[in-house]
């Protein structure tokens, strides 16, 4: 087909295009500049169009390449300029854009108009991310997630900068550089990637013992999600709402997903690394692909002012949780991600959070770390994205607009109008104006600051082991078995005994048997007391006492929601469900199994011997999604083998087959097989007492797997049942 020239296409598609930014109306007041090559002559940056694209300007058929060639070098320059430096942390990130919507008016606490017009659809842009890897490492590294959402209000963009874990290793932001340094790959060989397992991590965390609590959150599976759309988020640190009459209240923020809190299991991580590093990025591309958009409600725990010192932790000690047995999550609107971004670099890459961009209504408190974070995330951008004017960039542009006297600088995009750059002024009138407090002007919170200006830390920051064994002892036993083996994991791969030592005597003040039960796994003994030495923590001067850990009487020994087995598991929305098959397979079993779980929203793929067809008993086409040689079973939630005595010989034979079925069994998967394909689990490991006691029961079902499925339809509920629960980790 030849290319359409002239104004008539080129008008067309203006119109085509105003038409979608009507459509997109509040996502296009972001004043996207987008470009689509459909139908257009390739041309220079100066638009000039081009002739040749293959073949740079010679002196001579043989000869050299000419300086002259201005094709050549504009093409070769921008490209060796195309990478911008990657995050210095939570580089490896995927986002997606959506809306966020509160279910009633919040005005009792906040100003903040997204949070009290229920008819409002604020539209959010979504960033997760792990922590420590770059930005080619793989999404199922142990690490915490980042979960860092824009919402472009009226009044101008709030950031909530947040975590999938609601505490942080460190207390004030003085440490920060430290820490990184210590968990990214050591500085001397760059090993290891995304991975905290080295000696360095493990030496400042041994010598921090304020990290505690959040390594036990990075030891449990939260570290290891199932999905992004399956974890929670945490504004970390507390905050301020504030209301029209100037009233503040305490809040802390946090982001419950509708799918439930899910995890993979450890080695079905590692395995994960290596068939598909893209997991959670491509998991959570196709979920809005495929139109199952992921869903969050926006929970608030609210502290009275009055309150500010009734409990047993600081609301601004940032490694510290309110449990919510104590103050309950109240759950005050929803957010639905709908539409992937069109370009990577442009919005994924580009887009710059800052925890400081609040609006009227949300304001900020003295949390140490909090504090830090204000100066640190605007500095990073400068070098990042280039210069002061990234919030020019599209996807960092606010809905609301943008008057000031700020000017010029790297790559400025607006061109200001008029004479006057300066406030106050008379010649434009005194325009830009301050807006008052009514008038929607940002108003910081009046708090009375009565003290000394001193480096120091508050004592009532200084229990670090309570909420830790709070978290510890809130786990199931298979919880706390993960917990211990990822310990395990880590601190085997230090070398240095000292540093493993110190740990397994820090773990000591957390719980003793994890303490005692990590330590044998190393084969090493557990001294009672922790061998942090304390000249390492405390400042030059400082007097020793002052800075030992203390412990307060907490008034709960345990909280449900720190567990995940209270999550939701009541849906197989999006679920990955393999189903084995070779020739000769039952078709009929296939089309009903396949049938009652898209019922449900979960997604079947049929994986055979080879790629292409296989024949079913009845010599029907059935088409192959994929071959055992690409998929694995650490990419799917279940499976299921139909029956069909042919496919169930072959599969038998397949070692592959095999070894997808024992891996589903191993990581805890619903598994349900027709009659003439269950004999594929005996034939597995002859030799393997886990899986053999198991088939020796009579309730197979109550540990996921269900035989004699025939796809009638009682028979796939159990199944279908059984992939809610997620995972049957004491099987
Ligand atoms: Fe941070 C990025 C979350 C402490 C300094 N942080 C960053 C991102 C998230 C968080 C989600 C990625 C944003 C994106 O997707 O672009 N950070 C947190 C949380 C913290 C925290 C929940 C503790 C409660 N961070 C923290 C401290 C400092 C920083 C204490 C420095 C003093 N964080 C940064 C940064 C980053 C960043 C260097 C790197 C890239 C960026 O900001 O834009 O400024």
């Amino acid at each position: 087909m030849g290319v359409k020239v002239g104004k008539t296409s080129g008008a067309r598609r203006d119109e085509k295009k105003i038409e979608k930014d009507i459509i997109n109306e509040k996502i296009s007041s972001l004043a996207y500049h987008t470009e689509s090559a459909a139908e257009e002559f390739l041309t220079t940056n100066q638009g000039t169009r081009i002739n040749d694209n293959q073949n740079s300007l010679k002196a001579g058929e043989r000869g050299p390449t000419l300086l002259e060639d201005f094709l050549l070098r504009e093409k070769i320059t921008h490209f060796d300029h195309e990478r911008i430096p990657e995050r210095v942390v939570h580089a490896r990130g995927t986002a997606a854009h959506g809306y966020f919507q509160v279910y009633e008016s919040m005005a009792k606490y906040t100003k903040a108009k997204f949070l009290t017009d229920p008819s409002e659809k604020t539209p959010v842009f979504v960033r997760f991310s792990t922590v420590a890897g770059s930005r080619g490492s793989s999404d199922l590294a142990r690490d915490a997630r980042g979960f860092a959402v824009k919402f472009y209000t009226k009044e101008g963009n709030y950031d909530l900068v947040a975590n999938n874990m609601p505490v942080f290793f460190i207390q004030d932001a003085i440490k920060f550089p430290d820490f990184v340094h210590a968990v990214k790959p050591e500085p001397h060989n760059e090993i290891p990637q995304a991975s905290s397992a080295h000696d360095t991590f493990w030496d400042f965390i041994s010598l921090t013992p304020e990290s505690m609590h959040m390594i036990m959150w990075v030891m449990s599976d939260r570290a290891i999600p199932r999905s992004f759309r399956m974890m929670e988020g945490f504004g970390v640190h507390t905050f301020r709402f504030i209301n029209e009459d100037g009233k503040s209240v305490f809040v802390k923020f946090h982001w419950k997903p509708l799918l439930g809190v899910h995890s993979v299991a450890w080695e079905e991580a590692q395995i994960i690394s290596s068939k598909d590093p893209d997991f959670h990025r491509r998991d959570l591309w196709e979920a809005i692909e495929t139109g199952a958009f992921p869903e969050w409600e926006l929970g608030v725990q609210i502290v009275p002012e009055e309150d500010e010192h009734k409990y047993e932790f600081d609301l601004l000690d940032p490694t510290k949780i309110i449990p919510e047995e104590l103050v309950p999550v109240q759950r005050i609107g929803k957010m639905t991600l709908n539409r992937n971004p069109s370009n990577f670099f442009a919005e994924t890459e580009q887009v710059a959070f800052h925890p400081g961009n609040v609006v009227p209504g949300i304001d900020l408190t003295n949390d140490p770390l909090l504090q830090g974070r204000l100066f640190s995330y605007i500095d990073t951008q400068l070098s990042r994205l280039g210069g002061p004017n990234f919030h020019e960039i599209p996807i960092n542009r606010p809905i609301a607009p943008v008057h000031n006297n700020q000017r010029d600088g790297h790559m400025r995009q607006t061109i200001n109008r008029g004479n006057t750059s300066y406030q106050p002024n008379t010649i434009e009138g005194g325009y830009p104006i301050q807006a008052k407090a009514a008038e929607g002007g940002f108003t910081s919170y009046t708090e009375r600051i009565d003290a000394n200006k001193i480096r120091g830390r508050s004592r009532s920051f200084f229990d670090h082991f309570s909420q830790a064994t709070l978290f510890y002892n809130s786990q199931s036993d298979a919880e706390k078995k993960h917990l211990t083996d990822a310990l395990s994991f880590e601190l085997e791969k230090v070398k240095s005994v000292e540093i493993r030592q110190r740990m397994v005597g820090l773990l000591t003040q957390v719980d003793e048997t994890l303490a005692t039960n990590v330590a044998n796994t190393l084969g090493m003994p557990v001294r009672k007391q922790p061998e942090y030495p304390m000249n390492h923590i405390i400042p030059a001067d400082g007097d020793p006492k002052e800075y030992q850990p203390i412990k307060v009487k907490q008034s709960i020994k345990k909280s449900d929601a720190l567990s995940m087995v209270n999550t939701i598991k009541n849906t197989i929305k999006t679920r990955q469900i393999a189903i084995l098959a070779a020739d000769g397979v039952d078709e009929a079993s296939i089309s009903q199994m396949r049938s009652a779980l898209a019922a449900e929203g979960a997604k079947t793929k049929i994986i055979a011997p080879k790629f292409g067809y296989i024949k079913s008993a009845t010599g029907k086409e059935i088409k192959v999604d994929q071959s055992f040689l690409t998929a694995a079973s650490v990419l799917f939630d279940a499976v299921y083998v139909p029956g069909g005595a042919k496919s169930s010989a072959s599969l038998k034979e397949n070692a592959r087959a095999l070894q997808f079925v024992y891996e589903a069994y191993k990581h805890g998967k619903a598994i349900a097989m027709d009659d003439e394909s269950a004999g594929l689990l005996r034939v597995l490991y002859p030799g393997n007492k886990m899986l053999s006691d198991t088939l020796q029961e009579t309730d197979l079902a109550a540990k996921g797997i269900i035989v004699n499925v025939h796809a009638k339809r009682a028979t796939s509920r159990d199944f279908i049942r059984a992939i809610a629960q997620h995972r049957f980790w004491d099987r």
